[in-house]
């Protein structure tokens, strides 16, 4: 069997990353963040996800849209940004929500600064891709609809 049609998954964004590809193009790259929706979107009409692309420079409408997605989406793709190696909060929300969350980061956040190797999402997520840029939003979806296939058949 495959995935209930039209599946709704949340893909989330934290603080600063409206910013891409405005500053800091030798870190982040020259990919906006409109590019990536459009990127995730067309990933969604050809796998029949129905995409909720969303960026908060807020935590708690972050927590807000995680709570949200725990009664209408089936998964989650989060790039938590800074809030990553910090809150707390953000990661009791996602813990919470009981559907399939991969991880992303546009860079290797394990070749960076000490401080970015902790992440609070990495201990709830089922996933985690980093280092990919904006690719790493294609591979993010690619697994989780791979997840979400897997849980209709029931091998989760
Ligand atoms: O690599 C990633 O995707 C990060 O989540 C990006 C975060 C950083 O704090 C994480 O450690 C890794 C930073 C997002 C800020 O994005 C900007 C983009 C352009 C200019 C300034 C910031």
């Amino acid at each position: 069997m495959s995935r209930a049609p039209g599946a709704r998954v949340l893909v989330l964004n934290g603080p600063n990353l409206n910013l891409l590809g405005r500053r800091e193009p030798e870190l982040y790259g020259i990919v906006t963040l409109d590019e990536i929706e459009s990127l995730c979107q067309a990933f969604g009409e050809k796998n029949d996800l129905l995409i909720d692309f969303r960026q908060s420079n807020h935590e708690g409408v972050l927590i807000d849209a995680v709570q949200e997605a725990g009664q209408h989406a089936a998964g989650i793709v989060i790039n938590a940004a800074g809030y990553t190696h910090t809150s707390v909060a953000l990661r009791d929300a996602l813990a919470s929500v009981g559907i399939p969350i991969v991880e992303v980061h546009l860079t290797n956040i394990h070749r960076r600064e000490a401080y970015r190797r902790t992440s609070f999402v990495s201990e709830v997520a089922d996933a985690l891709i980093c280092g990919a840029g904006a690719h790493g939003y294609v591979l993010a979806l690619t697994h989780l609809s791979h997840l979400l296939e897997n849980l209709e058949k029931g091998d989760r």
